[in-house]
Protein backbone atom coordinates (compact mmCIF):
# COMPACT_ATOMS: atom_id res chain seq x y z
CA UNK A 1 0.00 0.00 0.00
CA UNK A 2 3.00 2.24 0.63
CA UNK A 3 4.12 1.59 -2.45
CA UNK A 4 1.16 2.60 -4.40
CA UNK A 5 0.53 5.77 -2.32
CA UNK A 6 3.85 6.92 -2.14
CA UNK A 7 5.78 6.21 -5.05
CA UNK A 8 3.62 8.25 -7.39
CA UNK A 9 4.51 11.45 -4.94
CA UNK A 10 8.47 10.55 -5.39
CA UNK A 11 8.15 13.39 -8.21
CA UNK A 12 7.45 15.89 -5.48
CA UNK A 13 9.83 14.14 -2.63
CA UNK A 14 12.97 12.72 -4.52
CA UNK A 15 13.23 10.32 -0.79
CA UNK A 16 9.97 8.62 -1.46
CA UNK A 17 12.21 6.50 -4.74
CA UNK A 18 13.24 4.12 -2.08
CA UNK A 19 9.63 2.87 -1.65
CA UNK A 20 10.14 1.68 -5.27
CA UNK A 21 12.99 -0.96 -4.36
CA UNK A 22 11.60 -4.64 -3.63
CA UNK A 23 14.54 -5.08 -1.37
CA UNK A 24 13.70 -2.06 0.53
CA UNK A 25 10.21 -3.49 1.13
CA UNK A 26 11.38 -6.79 1.95
CA UNK A 27 13.43 -6.03 4.74
CA UNK A 28 10.74 -3.82 6.15
CA UNK A 29 8.04 -6.08 5.70
CA UNK A 30 10.23 -8.69 7.95
CA UNK A 31 10.71 -5.80 10.44
CA UNK A 32 7.05 -5.01 10.72
CA UNK A 33 5.92 -8.47 11.07
CA UNK A 34 8.44 -9.26 13.65
CA UNK A 35 7.09 -6.86 15.45
CA UNK A 36 3.67 -7.24 15.06
CA UNK A 37 4.31 -10.63 16.01
CA UNK A 38 5.74 -9.58 19.19
CA UNK A 39 3.74 -7.40 20.09
CA UNK A 40 0.58 -9.14 19.90
CA UNK A 41 1.85 -12.33 20.98
CA UNK A 42 1.21 -12.68 24.34
CA UNK A 43 -2.10 -11.15 23.85
CA UNK A 44 -3.32 -13.76 21.21
CA UNK A 45 -1.70 -16.26 23.46
CA UNK A 46 -3.32 -15.12 26.97
CA UNK A 47 -7.08 -15.28 25.35
CA UNK A 48 -6.41 -18.44 23.46
CA UNK A 49 -5.53 -19.89 26.45
CA UNK A 50 -8.95 -17.88 28.29
CA UNK A 51 -10.77 -19.56 25.70
CA UNK A 52 -9.45 -22.90 25.75
CA UNK A 53 -8.33 -23.39 22.60
CA UNK A 54 -5.89 -25.91 24.02
CA UNK A 55 -4.17 -29.18 23.01
CA UNK A 56 -5.53 -32.25 24.47
CA UNK A 57 -2.88 -35.48 24.10
CA UNK A 58 -4.56 -37.62 22.71
CA UNK A 59 -2.76 -40.92 24.55
CA UNK A 60 -0.68 -42.16 22.67
CA UNK A 61 2.72 -40.28 22.06
CA UNK A 62 6.37 -40.89 23.56
CA UNK A 63 5.53 -39.54 27.31
CA UNK A 64 7.25 -36.41 27.21
CA UNK A 65 4.39 -34.60 25.33
CA UNK A 66 1.79 -35.40 28.11
CA UNK A 67 3.34 -32.73 29.62
CA UNK A 68 2.46 -29.84 27.08
CA UNK A 69 -1.62 -30.70 27.41
CA UNK A 70 -2.90 -27.26 28.01
CA UNK A 71 -0.48 -25.91 25.80
CA UNK A 72 -2.79 -23.13 23.62
CA UNK A 73 -2.75 -24.12 20.34
CA UNK A 74 -3.80 -21.58 16.91
CA UNK A 75 -1.60 -19.67 17.51
CA UNK A 76 -0.86 -19.68 13.67
CA UNK A 77 -3.22 -16.59 13.35
CA UNK A 78 -0.41 -14.68 14.96
CA UNK A 79 1.66 -15.45 11.83
CA UNK A 80 -1.63 -15.24 8.93
CA UNK A 81 -2.35 -11.84 10.92
CA UNK A 82 1.03 -9.96 10.81
CA UNK A 83 2.21 -11.56 7.74
CA UNK A 84 -1.22 -10.34 5.90
CA UNK A 85 -0.83 -7.01 7.33
CA UNK A 86 2.84 -6.51 6.32
CA UNK A 87 2.46 -7.43 2.97
CA UNK A 88 -0.89 -5.23 2.38
CA UNK A 89 1.46 -2.26 4.04
CA UNK A 90 4.45 -3.01 2.06
CA UNK A 91 3.94 -4.89 -1.20
CA UNK A 92 2.45 -3.51 -4.70
CA UNK A 93 -1.12 -4.18 -4.56
CA UNK A 94 -1.74 -3.83 -8.05
CA UNK A 95 0.62 -7.10 -8.28
CA UNK A 96 -1.85 -10.32 -9.17
CA UNK A 97 0.83 -12.51 -7.81
CA UNK A 98 0.30 -11.28 -4.56
CA UNK A 99 -2.86 -11.67 -3.91
CA UNK A 100 -2.77 -15.24 -5.57
CA UNK A 101 -0.45 -16.25 -2.61
CA UNK A 102 -2.39 -14.13 -0.28
CA UNK A 103 -5.61 -16.00 -1.18
CA UNK A 104 -3.60 -19.62 -0.69
CA UNK A 105 -2.69 -18.50 2.73
CA UNK A 106 -5.40 -17.04 3.82
CA UNK A 107 -7.91 -19.71 2.45
CA UNK A 108 -5.61 -22.71 4.01
CA UNK A 109 -5.69 -20.79 7.03
CA UNK A 110 -9.08 -20.48 7.27
CA UNK A 111 -9.36 -24.47 7.02
CA UNK A 112 -6.97 -24.98 9.36
CA UNK A 113 -8.63 -22.80 11.70
CA UNK A 114 -11.94 -24.44 11.07
CA UNK A 115 -9.90 -27.92 12.01
CA UNK A 116 -8.27 -26.35 14.76
CA UNK A 117 -11.93 -24.90 16.27
CA UNK A 118 -13.76 -28.13 15.69
CA UNK A 119 -10.41 -30.11 17.50
CA UNK A 120 -10.10 -28.05 20.49
CA UNK A 121 -13.92 -25.84 21.15
CA UNK A 122 -15.96 -28.66 19.77
CA UNK A 123 -13.69 -31.32 21.81
CA UNK A 124 -13.87 -33.18 18.90
CA UNK A 125 -10.11 -34.31 18.59
CA UNK A 126 -10.58 -35.54 14.57
CA UNK A 127 -11.35 -32.19 13.58
CA UNK A 128 -12.48 -32.14 9.98
CA UNK A 129 -12.38 -35.28 8.01
CA UNK A 130 -9.33 -36.17 5.92
CA UNK A 131 -11.77 -36.03 3.04
CA UNK A 132 -13.37 -32.70 3.85
CA UNK A 133 -9.86 -31.20 4.41
CA UNK A 134 -8.31 -32.54 1.36
CA UNK A 135 -11.60 -31.43 -0.98
CA UNK A 136 -10.94 -28.12 0.44
CA UNK A 137 -7.17 -27.98 -0.37
CA UNK A 138 -8.35 -28.67 -3.19
CA UNK A 139 -10.62 -26.29 -4.36
CA UNK A 140 -7.93 -23.77 -3.00
CA UNK A 141 -4.96 -25.03 -5.13
CA UNK A 142 -7.45 -25.62 -8.15
CA UNK A 143 -8.77 -21.89 -8.02
CA UNK A 144 -4.72 -20.60 -7.24
CA UNK A 145 -3.26 -22.70 -10.24
CA UNK A 146 -5.80 -21.26 -12.71
CA UNK A 147 -5.16 -17.98 -11.44
CA UNK A 148 -1.36 -18.26 -12.01
CA UNK A 149 -1.30 -19.97 -15.63
CA UNK A 150 -3.98 -16.61 -16.36
CA UNK A 151 -1.71 -14.24 -14.93
CA UNK A 152 1.58 -15.41 -16.85
CA UNK A 153 2.50 -13.57 -19.91
CA UNK A 154 5.19 -15.35 -21.36
CA UNK A 155 4.24 -18.86 -21.72
CA UNK A 156 6.34 -19.94 -19.02
CA UNK A 157 4.41 -21.08 -16.53
CA UNK A 158 3.73 -24.61 -17.47
CA UNK A 159 7.95 -25.20 -17.75
CA UNK A 160 9.57 -26.88 -14.91
CA UNK A 161 13.22 -26.46 -14.56
CA UNK A 162 15.70 -28.99 -13.17
CA UNK A 163 18.31 -27.38 -10.81
CA UNK A 164 21.94 -28.06 -12.15
CA UNK A 165 21.08 -28.68 -15.38
CA UNK A 166 21.38 -24.82 -17.49
CA UNK A 167 19.37 -25.96 -20.31
CA UNK A 168 16.75 -28.79 -19.47
CA UNK A 169 13.66 -27.52 -19.33
CA UNK A 170 10.97 -29.22 -19.33
CA UNK A 171 7.36 -28.94 -20.71
CA UNK A 172 4.67 -30.27 -18.86
CA UNK A 173 2.22 -28.67 -20.80
CA UNK A 174 -1.56 -29.65 -19.14
CA UNK A 175 0.70 -32.06 -16.83
CA UNK A 176 1.58 -28.70 -15.18
CA UNK A 177 -1.74 -28.30 -13.64
CA UNK A 178 -1.97 -31.76 -11.71
CA UNK A 179 1.79 -30.89 -10.64
CA UNK A 180 1.16 -27.74 -9.20
CA UNK A 181 -1.35 -29.14 -7.15
CA UNK A 182 0.78 -32.15 -6.29
CA UNK A 183 3.09 -29.31 -4.87
CA UNK A 184 0.99 -27.03 -3.08
CA UNK A 185 -1.58 -29.53 -1.34
CA UNK A 186 1.80 -31.72 -0.64
CA UNK A 187 3.74 -29.16 0.62
CA UNK A 188 0.41 -28.12 2.66
CA UNK A 189 0.39 -31.56 4.39
CA UNK A 190 4.08 -31.80 4.77
CA UNK A 191 4.65 -28.77 6.90
CA UNK A 192 1.29 -30.31 8.80
CA UNK A 193 3.39 -33.60 10.10
CA UNK A 194 6.07 -31.87 11.07
CA UNK A 195 4.36 -29.76 13.41
CA UNK A 196 4.80 -32.35 16.58
CA UNK A 197 7.88 -30.59 18.31
CA UNK A 198 8.42 -26.96 19.61
CA UNK A 199 10.17 -24.96 16.63
CA UNK A 200 10.34 -27.99 14.59
CA UNK A 201 8.22 -26.66 11.63
CA UNK A 202 8.34 -22.64 11.61
CA UNK A 203 12.41 -22.67 11.91
CA UNK A 204 12.58 -24.92 8.60
CA UNK A 205 9.83 -22.74 7.09
CA UNK A 206 11.42 -19.23 8.15
CA UNK A 207 14.54 -20.81 6.00
CA UNK A 208 12.46 -21.83 3.42
CA UNK A 209 10.84 -18.27 3.15
CA UNK A 210 14.06 -16.87 2.76
CA UNK A 211 15.87 -18.52 0.23
CA UNK A 212 12.94 -18.96 -2.00
CA UNK A 213 12.46 -15.37 -1.48
CA UNK A 214 15.88 -14.68 -2.86
CA UNK A 215 15.03 -17.38 -6.02
CA UNK A 216 11.61 -15.34 -6.69
CA UNK A 217 13.31 -11.79 -6.56
CA UNK A 218 16.24 -13.26 -8.91
CA UNK A 219 13.57 -14.68 -11.00
CA UNK A 220 11.45 -11.64 -11.23
CA UNK A 221 14.60 -9.50 -12.11
CA UNK A 222 15.40 -10.00 -16.29
CA UNK A 223 18.73 -9.06 -15.57
CA UNK A 224 19.84 -11.44 -12.70
CA UNK A 225 17.14 -14.09 -14.68
CA UNK A 226 19.41 -13.78 -17.75
CA UNK A 227 22.97 -14.25 -15.94
CA UNK A 228 21.64 -17.07 -14.16
CA UNK A 229 19.96 -19.08 -16.87
CA UNK A 230 16.62 -19.26 -14.60
CA UNK A 231 13.27 -18.72 -16.20
CA UNK A 232 12.37 -14.87 -16.08
CA UNK A 233 8.79 -14.74 -14.53
CA UNK A 234 7.48 -10.92 -14.85
CA UNK A 235 6.02 -8.98 -12.18
CA UNK A 236 6.72 -11.92 -9.56
CA UNK A 237 10.06 -10.44 -7.59
CA UNK A 238 7.21 -8.54 -5.80
CA UNK A 239 6.20 -11.95 -4.10
CA UNK A 240 10.13 -11.08 -1.96
CA UNK A 241 7.87 -8.81 -0.05
CA UNK A 242 5.77 -11.77 1.25
CA UNK A 243 8.43 -13.95 1.53
CA UNK A 244 10.17 -11.10 3.60
CA UNK A 245 6.71 -10.67 5.87
CA UNK A 246 6.72 -14.35 6.30
CA UNK A 247 10.54 -14.66 7.64
CA UNK A 248 10.05 -12.10 10.18
CA UNK A 249 6.43 -13.04 11.12
CA UNK A 250 8.02 -16.76 11.38
CA UNK A 251 11.09 -15.62 13.73
CA UNK A 252 8.32 -13.54 15.70
CA UNK A 253 6.39 -17.06 16.36
CA UNK A 254 9.32 -18.74 17.11
CA UNK A 255 9.72 -16.45 20.24
CA UNK A 256 7.12 -18.12 21.63
CA UNK A 257 7.19 -21.56 20.39
CA UNK A 258 10.57 -21.95 21.58
CA UNK A 259 10.90 -25.32 23.51
CA UNK A 260 9.49 -25.21 25.90
CA UNK A 261 6.87 -23.59 23.98
CA UNK A 262 4.01 -21.14 25.11
CA UNK A 263 1.82 -21.51 22.00
CA UNK A 264 1.28 -24.06 18.94
CA UNK A 265 0.60 -22.98 15.68
CA UNK A 266 -1.96 -25.31 15.06
CA UNK A 267 -3.27 -26.02 11.75
CA UNK A 268 -4.03 -22.70 11.39
CA UNK A 269 -0.30 -21.99 10.84
CA UNK A 270 1.39 -25.19 9.32
CA UNK A 271 -1.31 -25.32 6.16
CA UNK A 272 -0.87 -21.85 5.20
CA UNK A 273 2.60 -21.50 5.75
CA UNK A 274 3.03 -24.42 3.43
CA UNK A 275 0.15 -23.90 0.89
CA UNK A 276 1.80 -20.15 0.74
CA UNK A 277 5.15 -21.52 -0.13
CA UNK A 278 4.44 -23.66 -2.32
CA UNK A 279 2.53 -21.70 -4.15
CA UNK A 280 5.14 -18.64 -4.40
CA UNK A 281 8.10 -21.65 -5.29
CA UNK A 282 5.23 -22.54 -8.44
CA UNK A 283 4.93 -18.86 -9.19
CA UNK A 284 8.49 -18.55 -9.09
CA UNK A 285 9.35 -21.41 -11.40
CA UNK A 286 11.50 -23.43 -8.48
CA UNK A 287 9.34 -26.18 -7.08
CA UNK A 288 12.54 -28.52 -7.26
CA UNK A 289 14.29 -26.19 -5.25
CA UNK A 290 11.30 -26.18 -3.08
CA UNK A 291 12.13 -30.07 -2.70
CA UNK A 292 15.81 -29.11 -1.77
CA UNK A 293 15.05 -26.25 0.85
CA UNK A 294 12.32 -28.05 2.37
CA UNK A 295 13.92 -31.40 2.69
CA UNK A 296 13.26 -31.66 6.48
CA UNK A 297 9.19 -31.57 5.33
CA UNK A 298 9.68 -33.95 2.37
CA UNK A 299 11.61 -36.27 4.86
CA UNK A 300 8.90 -36.21 7.21
CA UNK A 301 6.47 -37.40 4.84
CA UNK A 302 8.07 -39.94 3.17
CA UNK A 303 8.67 -41.32 6.90
CA UNK A 304 4.76 -41.45 7.02
CA UNK A 305 4.69 -43.12 3.93
CA UNK A 306 7.23 -45.49 4.43
CA UNK A 307 5.88 -46.67 7.94
CA UNK A 308 2.41 -46.78 6.49
CA UNK A 309 3.41 -48.94 4.01
CA UNK A 310 5.66 -51.10 5.08
CA UNK A 311 3.32 -51.88 8.38
CA UNK A 312 0.91 -52.96 6.03
CA UNK A 313 2.81 -55.05 3.68
CA UNK A 314 4.54 -56.52 6.58
CA UNK A 315 1.68 -57.49 8.58
CA UNK A 316 2.44 -54.81 11.36
CA UNK A 317 5.87 -54.47 11.64
CA UNK A 318 7.77 -50.87 11.74
CA UNK A 319 10.57 -49.37 10.19
CA UNK A 320 10.62 -46.74 12.53
CA UNK A 321 10.03 -46.44 16.37
CA UNK A 322 7.16 -43.75 15.73
CA UNK A 323 6.30 -41.53 12.34
CA UNK A 324 6.93 -39.09 11.61
CA UNK A 325 10.19 -39.52 11.83
CA UNK A 326 11.15 -36.43 14.61
CA UNK A 327 9.17 -39.30 17.13
CA UNK A 328 11.53 -42.00 16.46
CA UNK A 329 14.41 -39.75 17.22
CA UNK A 330 12.92 -39.25 20.86
CA UNK A 331 11.81 -42.35 21.28
CA UNK A 332 15.66 -43.31 19.90
CA UNK A 333 15.86 -40.93 23.52
CA UNK A 334 17.34 -37.67 22.19
CA UNK A 335 15.82 -34.56 23.82
CA UNK A 336 12.79 -32.19 22.18
CA UNK A 337 15.61 -29.34 21.48
CA UNK A 338 18.25 -31.91 19.97
CA UNK A 339 16.20 -33.39 17.42
CA UNK A 340 14.43 -29.70 16.78
CA UNK A 341 17.87 -28.08 16.16
CA UNK A 342 19.56 -30.72 14.18
CA UNK A 343 16.64 -30.24 11.91
CA UNK A 344 16.93 -26.65 11.84
CA UNK A 345 21.03 -27.25 11.22
CA UNK A 346 20.12 -29.74 8.26
CA UNK A 347 17.41 -27.02 6.87
CA UNK A 348 20.40 -24.45 6.59
CA UNK A 349 22.76 -26.74 5.14
CA UNK A 350 20.09 -27.67 2.44
CA UNK A 351 18.69 -24.05 1.67
CA UNK A 352 23.31 -23.69 1.02
CA UNK A 353 22.54 -26.91 -1.66
CA UNK A 354 19.56 -24.90 -2.68
CA UNK A 355 21.30 -21.44 -3.34
CA UNK A 356 24.18 -23.49 -4.85
CA UNK A 357 21.83 -24.31 -7.69
CA UNK A 358 22.28 -20.84 -9.22
CA UNK A 359 25.54 -21.23 -9.97
CA UNK A 360 26.06 -24.92 -10.32
CA UNK A 361 24.84 -25.69 -13.66
C1 LIG B 1 -0.68 -33.25 13.16
N1 LIG B 1 -0.05 -32.89 15.37
C2 LIG B 1 0.82 -32.99 16.44
C3 LIG B 1 -0.40 -28.64 17.32
C4 LIG B 1 0.24 -28.32 16.02
C5 LIG B 1 -0.95 -40.44 9.38
C6 LIG B 1 -0.28 -39.87 10.59
C7 LIG B 1 1.19 -39.91 10.48
C8 LIG B 1 -0.82 -38.43 10.87
C9 LIG B 1 -0.11 -37.73 11.99
C10 LIG B 1 -0.84 -36.46 12.27
O1 LIG B 1 -1.92 -36.44 12.77
N2 LIG B 1 -0.16 -35.34 11.92
C11 LIG B 1 -0.67 -34.04 11.86
C12 LIG B 1 0.36 -33.53 14.15
C13 LIG B 1 0.33 -32.18 17.69
O2 LIG B 1 0.42 -30.79 17.37
C14 LIG B 1 -0.76 -30.08 17.09
O3 LIG B 1 -1.08 -30.20 15.73
C15 LIG B 1 -0.74 -28.96 15.09
C16 LIG B 1 -0.21 -29.19 13.71
N3 LIG B 1 -1.24 -29.73 12.92
O4 LIG B 1 0.38 -26.96 15.83
O5 LIG B 1 -1.53 -27.88 17.53
C17 LIG B 1 1.23 -32.45 18.87
O6 LIG B 1 2.59 -32.17 18.48
C18 LIG B 1 3.30 -31.60 19.59
N4 LIG B 1 3.79 -30.25 19.20
C19 LIG B 1 4.80 -29.73 19.93
N5 LIG B 1 5.27 -28.47 19.63
C20 LIG B 1 4.76 -27.74 18.60
O7 LIG B 1 5.25 -26.59 18.36
O8 LIG B 1 5.29 -30.34 20.86
C21 LIG B 1 3.24 -29.55 18.16
C22 LIG B 1 3.72 -28.30 17.85
C23 LIG B 1 0.97 -31.54 20.04
C24 LIG B 1 2.30 -31.55 20.75
O9 LIG B 1 2.43 -32.71 21.51
O10 LIG B 1 -0.09 -32.02 20.80
C25 LIG B 1 0.92 -34.45 16.80
O11 LIG B 1 2.07 -34.96 16.76
O12 LIG B 1 -0.11 -35.02 17.11
N6 LIG B 1 -0.06 -38.56 13.14
C26 LIG B 1 0.97 -38.53 13.93
O13 LIG B 1 1.82 -37.69 13.79
C27 LIG B 1 1.04 -39.60 14.96
N7 LIG B 1 1.87 -40.67 14.41
C28 LIG B 1 1.47 -41.97 14.31
O14 LIG B 1 0.39 -42.33 14.73
N8 LIG B 1 2.37 -42.82 13.71
C29 LIG B 1 2.08 -44.22 13.41
C30 LIG B 1 1.64 -44.36 11.93
C31 LIG B 1 0.24 -43.85 11.72
C32 LIG B 1 2.55 -43.70 10.94
C33 LIG B 1 3.32 -45.04 13.58
O15 LIG B 1 4.44 -44.53 13.53
O16 LIG B 1 3.17 -46.24 13.75
C34 LIG B 1 1.67 -39.00 16.18
N9 LIG B 1 0.69 -38.19 16.83
C35 LIG B 1 0.77 -37.97 18.11
N10 LIG B 1 1.67 -38.56 18.83
N11 LIG B 1 -0.11 -37.17 18.74
C36 LIG B 1 2.24 -40.03 17.04
C37 LIG B 1 2.65 -39.42 18.32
Amino acid sequence: MLYNLLVPLSDYLSILNVFRYITFRTAYAAVTAMIITLIIGPYVIRKLQEMSFNMKSKGYEPDRHKQKEGTPTMGGIIIVGSAVFSTLLWADLTNQYVWIVLFVFAAYGLLGFIDDYKKTILKNPDGISAKTKFMGQLVVAVAATAMILSVDADGNATKLAMPFFKDFIMDLSFFYFAFALFVIIGTSNAVNLTDGLDGLAIMPSVIAFATIGLFVYMAGHVKFADYLHIIYVRDAGELSVFCGAMVGAGLGFLWYNAHPASVFMGDVGSLSIGGALATVAVISKHEIVLAIVGGIFVVETLSVIFQVGYYKMSGGKRLFRMAPIHHHFELAGWSETKVTVRFWIISIILALVALSTLKLR
